[in-house]
């Protein structure tokens, strides 16, 4: 009778798989991960994972379906993690101008100012929110980058209102009242090139060693919402090739 335990073996083999997990956990290691949906009538998607070990942030993400071009060159989709708002995505009915699209600021209560810009070289903090030339551009691309995460976006992702924010909206999508608007940010831009396109909520993986809420947000700085370095697009009348200007940013 010891047919059965040959049974077990195959449960045996499969054991290992739960081993990383676990080791994971026990390294301090944790995951965060969000489906990026589309918001503002946006085809889009995207999927954006954020592993930390100890402050040290590893971001991959993909996107597709997203505005292509803007101004004949690449289109910039500027991106965020935002943080100490609601942790969610906002609905329709933040768009309290009625103009068809929840802005930027609209979307605020929902998730909150810019915690952390996942820009592709450089500086992460909010003063790079809207650094056009150092974010992913075009309609698909992968985002892959390891830097250090400041505390206040930590606390937000530990207290589950980390929100990932991309932006850029393709401008034909918009009613024909929003296509003449300027940015309420950046009044040099179209009001589709500041808006949201993409958000997801970070939601700590299991097993991952994350915390899944209950933390303080107290003594998070009120950081500044996208935009607040507006002058640095307002000199750029509109190109979207934005010199850099080091300090001039929020
Ligand atoms: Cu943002």
């Amino acid at each position: 009778m010891r047919k059965p335990l040959r049974v077990l073996v195959p449960l045996a083999a499969a054991l290992p798989l739960a081993f990383p997990a676990v080791a994971n956990a026990q390294s301090g290691a944790s995951t965060y991960q969000a489906m990026l949906n589309p918001l503002n009538h946006s085809t889009g998607s995207g999927r954006i994972t954020v592993e930390l070990h100890g402050d040290q942030a590893t971001v991959t993400e993909h996107f597709s379906g997203l505005a292509s071009t803007f101004m004949k060159k690449p289109y910039p989709h500027v991106q965020h993690i935002h943080i100490n708002g609601n942790g969610k995505c906002p609905t329709t009915s933040a768009d309290t101008n009625n103009d068809g699209v929840v802005n930027t600021a609209e979307g605020q209560p929902a998730y909150g100012p810019i915690g952390t810009s996942l820009t592709t070289t450089g500086d992460t903090s909010a003063k790079s929110g809207t650094a056009l030339t150092r974010f992913p551009a075009g309609a698909d691309g992968t985002y892959h980058r390891t830097f250090t995460l400041d505390s206040a976006t930590m606390s937000s992702l530990t207290s589950g209102k980390g929100v990932v924010v991309v932006h850029g909206l393709d401008p034909t999508t918009l009613s024909k009242k929003a296509q003449g608007e300027k940015s309420e940010l950046v009044p040099t831009l179209p009001l589709a090139a500041t808006s949201p396109v993409l958000c997801g909520p970070l939601t700590a993986m299991p097993n991952s060693g994350a915390s899944t809420g209950g933390g303080s947000t107290s003594g998070v700085q009120n950081l500044a919402l996208f935009g607040l370095g507006g002058g640095l697009l307002a000199a750029a009348a509109g190109a979207v090739v934005v010199r850099r200007r080091a300090g001039s940013v929020g």
